[in-house]
């Protein structure tokens, strides 16, 4: 009987999924550099992102979103472990999956859900919605629905930064669908012929809307795509908090230091479709369950802190019933404010309203 029990317990042990583990040694350097509660604040944020997220997809079911809605599940070390390595004085310019960058960046929850619900709490007054979240103040310039088009914004603003001579850098996320763009290379080009500090994340989740990585890609190790320009390209572990910020850290630090622009090919996953409508028929079930199991970025970070002593299952439980409740102050928020009045649409525009067409 007790050779039977050992037997099962061997057999379910080998059935459960193993996560894979962190990269040790960096894990270490930077718990290092940035000390415990930094870390503790970092996993609290993915799972903001994750639990706000979860709550924004069951608003939309109840169809209190409208719209587009694209969440960043999955995604999550990418968000966090980039604005981790960034100042204050650093700019974001983002795609249109981008509530996770928002978060991160340190947006407040309520006015990006009230902006999801359209509200005129909302972080662009309800007139931006989804792919549109905005906050000057934070640095964070926007999310961008035209795939490819944001990198030239923030080839732009990378420009400003070096003419004033700041000390800062911009961060620009796009998608692995947007690498084909023209604009993507153009500005490339120019970043590198300029000695812009322009990081570019490629937040490569494989899939651009259902097409497949390798059905768009003649080559597929998208850090090659920075060679021709002669820009520093990486790829990196995008499951891997600790690979983000670091990659990110040294990105700033060429940006900043010798005004040189950094091209980083991240690999992720999404967990949900494309976008709410999606239910995602190009990819087999045990694939998204293989890296659900496997690599899911906050059950990487909490095991390796929880056997590292820094925090335990239960403070990490803790956390989560946090930031449960805050994404669900946020709702009520956003559904207790009120919509925005027609007059205001057409304020925030640049032409004069009604315009002069003599
Ligand atoms: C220039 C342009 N072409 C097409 C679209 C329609 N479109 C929206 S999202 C998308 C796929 C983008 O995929 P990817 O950049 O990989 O991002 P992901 O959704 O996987 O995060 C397409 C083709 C668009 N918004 N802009």
């Amino acid at each position: 009987m007790a050779q039977t029990k050992a037997k099962d317990d061997e057999a379910s042990q080998q059935a459960a999924p193993q996560v894979e583990a962190l990269n040790l040694e960096l894990a270490a350097q930077v718990r290092e550099e940035l000390g415990d509660e930094r870390l503790v604040a970092m996993l609290r944020d993915m799972l903001l992102l994750r639990r706000f997220e979860e709550y924004a997809g069951r608003a939309y079911q109840r169809r209190k979103i409208k719209g587009f809605c694209h969440l960043y599940i999955g995604q999550e070390a990418v968000g966090v472990g980039s604005m981790a390595a960034l100042t204050d004085a650093d700019k974001i310019v983002s795609h249109y999956r981008e509530h996770g960058h928002a978060l991160a960046r340190g947006m407040d929850p309520n006015a990006v859900m009230a902006e999801l619900f359209g509200k005129a709490t909302g972080c662009t007054g309800g007139k931006g919605g989804s792919m549109h979240l905005f906050d000057a103040e934070k640095g964070f310039l926007g999310g961008w629905g035209i795939v490819g088009g944001q990198i030239a914004l923030a080839g732009g603003v990378a420009f400003s930064q070096k003419y004033r001579d700041e000390d800062a850098a911009c961060l620009c996320f796009l998608g692995d669908g947007a690498v084909h763009q023209g604009i993507v290379h153009e500005t490339l080009n120019m970043a590198s012929l300029w000695d812009l500090p322009l990081i570019t994340i490629v937040e490569n989740n494989r899939y651009a809307m259902g097409t497949s990585i390798e059905r768009v890609a003649a080559v597929t190790e998208l850090a090659k795509k920075s060679e021709p320009y002669n820009i520093v390209g990486e790829t990196v572990d995008g499951q891997d908090i600790f690979a983000v910020y670091d990659a990110i850290k040294r990105a700033r630090k060429r940006a900043v230091e010798e005004g040189r622009p950094t091209w980083l090919d991240v690999l992720t996953y999404r967990y949900r479709g494309h976008s709410m409508t999606d239910p995602a028929p190009y990819r087999t079930k045990e694939e998204v369950e293989e890296e659900q199991d496997l690599r899911d970025p906050i059950a990487r970070m909490s095991n390796w802190m929880v056997s590292e002593g820094i925090l335990t299952e239960d403070k990490v439980g803790e956390l989560d019933d946090e930031v449960t409740q805050i994404s669900k102050d946020a709702m009520a928020f956003a559904d207790e404010s009120d919509f925005p009045d027609p007059s205001v649409l057409t304020e925030d525009v640049y032409v004069e309203w009604p315009w002069d067409i003599e």
